[in-house]
């Protein structure tokens, strides 16, 4: 902890002097400096931040993306390095290493799942780049590796589907299949905790759970299988809008009606889901947030002013039923 904090101290002392200078002198570009630790924010008063993205598996990701990509911008002091995992975490240390080796003032990740970043991490503390962790958590046991955490609570969301289901539900006796988000992935894991929880006292039994990892074709895919080896499925919870969209694809291939013979839960509430909602084909959708790029703008000019920060910034999701989402979709951002 010290060296990441007498690290932090230089380069908040070190960037606060430049800044001061660069207020007085003509805004010249100014010159990268070699050799650890310092970093060019002292030089030219720009944020270079490394950020490596999970993919681009859904239309959450992709405001999410937008959101980052339209918020660190050159106006508002940033030059942003901006990489897509394509879902593998293999691509993501690799891009991580490659921002350290750039000598990056900050490096910012979603981590496409929970474990297996411990080494990665601690070669950027040792060379006293901070790390701001967005969208998904990693559980490594060393909390000195990352700044800060920013996104939803995931294990909320999934227990407001379930509550949600069994208030509805309850007493019918009904079989739900679940449609999980990337094994391994923080919001899988955690929805899936928090649903079970939320119907625990209900007669709502899970009876089929595979992974779809986010995507509309592997949902589809997925839900064609529960559909062959089920025959009274009443209820879908699918842990974002992607897959329960594949789901609908399936369920209407089968002749089935979405939002009525089965019953759909999921959780993102981006457009297409809203709209599914708005349809009749979705029956209840939980908000995650995709717009994290503010948060982590001020985030990151904190850690690099050297003051201290929230080590988990849990942003606010809220739901919607069918009714709810005929209102919100005209003005939905994303
Ligand atoms: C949740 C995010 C998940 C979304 C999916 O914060 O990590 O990943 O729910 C996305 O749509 O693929
Ligand atoms: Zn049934």
């Amino acid at each position: 902890m010290a060296r990441t904090t007498l690290t932090r101290t230089v380069l908040a002392a070190v960037s606060a002097a430049a800044l001061f200078a660069l207020g007085a002198c003509s805004s010249d570009a100014g010159t990268q400096t070699g050799g650890g630790g310092e970093t060019n924010a002292a030089d030219d008063g720009v944020i270079t931040l490394g950020f490596s993205q999970v993919g681009a598996e859904s239309g959450w990701r992709a405001a999410n993306t937008k959101s980052i990509q339209d918020t660190l911008t050159a106006e508002n002091g940033f030059d942003l390095k901006f990489s897509d995992a394509q879902q593998k975490q293999e691509n993501q240390i690799q891009a991580i290493r490659s921002y350290i080796a750039q000598q990056v003032d900050v490096i910012a990740f979603s981590p496409v799942v929970e474990t297996g970043w411990d080494a990665v991490l601690q070669e950027a503390k040792d060379a006293g780049i901070p790390v701001i962790l967005t969208d998904r958590a990693v559980d490594s046991s060393d909390e000195t590796l990352y700044e800060s955490f920013i996104g939803s609570d995931f294990v909320l969301e999934g227990e407001m589907a379930g509550q949600w289901a069994a208030e509805q539900y309850d007493g019918e006796g009904y079989q739900a299949v679940e449609l999980q988000g990337t094994t391994g992935a923080a919001p899988a894991i955690d929805r899936k905790d928090g649903f079970e929880s939320a119907i625990a006292g209900s007669d709502i039994e899970i009876i089929d759970s595979q992974t779809g990892n986010f995507t509309r074709a592997e949902g589809k895919t997925v839900m064609e299988g529960f559909l062959n080896a089920h025959d009274d499925i009443d209820l879908v919870f699918a842990h974002n809008d992607d897959m329960g969209l594949g789901a609908i694809e399936a369920i209407e291939a089968a002749g089935m009606t979405p939002g009525e013979d089965i019953k759909i839960i999921t959780i993102d509430a981006v457009k297409d889901g809203m709209q599914a909602l708005a349809d009749g084909k979705i029956n209840y959708i939980v908000e995650c947030n995709p717009l994290l790029g503010p948060d982590l703008a001020d985030i990151t000019k904190k850690v690099l002013a050297g003051e201290e920060v929230e080590k988990r910034i849990v942003v606010k999701d809220e739901a919607f039923d069918q009714a709810a989402a005929k209102e919100a979709l005209p003005t939905r951002e994303y």
